[in-house]
């Protein structure tokens, strides 16, 4: 595991106020859509990252605008982290035109080109090989913009991450894959259905990459691990896997309680809660409680202000309905 040296007044994340902020956005944002979802503003299901934040905050402050990301359906928090309004977030959940997708593509689909988010896929492991896409077309532009991609452990089970990470290799293409490892897929145990105890770390090395565990509920460690990986492939050294330690306090999805966790396991976890970590460690370095609460309340203002504002929205006008079906262009991208 990647340890990181310490110092109590020194933060170990560029702009630490913007970090907790932004921390506390996507923990506001998932209890608010919960919220929302129990009284029938959300289409279909969600999938809520609740307990992972460390690892999207973290890792959006390693980009620069032009840098890629792609995610998974439990994909709220990245694609926020990389910029996107809250209130247009809200919009895709609620199916509302003010949504990222004109509220046509829902919780599991956000996506924000504008924002460098190229999609969240619902389809488990569907957009690794797409990551290295994007990381292929930096690359052929001579372009030094980087790829991330999120993804969970039980992806690490699917083809498309061993076909998408040996490419990546052979091609040394600039792209961070990142596990978060959060000990499920869907209601099974990752430790029960894979080979090796590390899901993607122990793969690493059938593709020449170095094995990286990181804790994903310490947000300076995050910042600190996809930061170097993130600087390597700027430089042309190729691509990374990193396997982030985490844990999502919510079940599965909507409709799952969870209830196959083992007892204490949950509250094991709250106690690594990355937010209150983070906090912790603000406090060490000399920040008052009164000003850590003012920019919660802030926070919680600014959510509660974008879900209303969503919620004014109308739904998509029937002249949206084949727009966005198809790339405009044909076959113009061959020659
Ligand atoms: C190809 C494919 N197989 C099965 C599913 C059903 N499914 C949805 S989420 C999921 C679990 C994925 O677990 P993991 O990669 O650990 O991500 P997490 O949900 O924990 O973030 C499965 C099997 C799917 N969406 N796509
Ligand atoms: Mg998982």
């Amino acid at each position: 595991m990647v340890q990181q040296a310490r110092s109590a007044t020194d933060i170990g994340v560029p702009d630490p106020e913007g970090i907790y902020r932004e921390m506390l956005r996507l923990r506001h944002f998932e209890e608010k859509a919960y919220e929302l979802f129990l009284d029938g503003h959300v289409n279909g299901t969600m999938h809520l990252g609740v307990g992972q934040e460390a690892v999207a905050a973290g890792a959006a402050a390693t980009l620069r605008p032009d840098d890629c990301t792609l995610g998974t359906y439990r994909g709220h928090n990245h694609v926020i982290a990389r910029g996107a309004a809250l209130d247009a977030s809200f919009g895709e959940l609620f199916g509302r035109e003010i949504g990222l997708c004109k509220g046509k593509g829902g919780s599991m689909h956000l996506t924000s080109v504008e924002h460098g988010h190229y999609g969240s896929y619902a389809i488990v492991g569907a957009h690794l090989p797409i990551a290295c896409g994007t990381a292929w077309s930096a690359k052929l532009r001579g372009a030094d913009s980087v790829t991330l991609c999120f993804f969970g452990d039980g992806t690490t089970n699917i083809g498309a991450f061993h076909e998408a990470l040996n490419l990546a290799a052979v091609w040394k293409l600039p792209v961070v894959f990142i596990c978060e490892n959060n000990l499920y897929m869907e209601f099974t145990p990752i430790g029960e259905v894979t080979a090796v105890p590390r899901p993607a770390a122990d793969r690493a090395s059938a593709y020449g990459l170095k094995p990286i565990v990181i804790d994903g509920n310490d947000v300076e460690v995050v910042y600190a691990g996809i930061a170097e990986a993130v600087d390597r492939a700027r430089r042309g050294e190729g691509p990374s896997l990193i396997e982030a330690l985490t844990y999502r306090h919510k079940g599965h999805s909507r409709t799952d309680p969870a209830r196959y966790r083992p007892e204490g396991e949950l509250e094991d976890w709250m106690t690594r809660d990355p937010i209150t970590r983070f906090v912790q460690r603000l406090q060490e370095a000399g920040w008052n409680a009164s000003d850590l609460e003012r920019i919660e309340r802030e926070v919680i203002e600014e959510v509660g202000a974008a879900a209303e504002r969503a919620l004014a929205s109308p739904p998509p006008p029937e002249s949206e309905l084949f727009t966005d079906v198809y790339c405009a262009g044909e076959t113009s991208w061959r020659s």
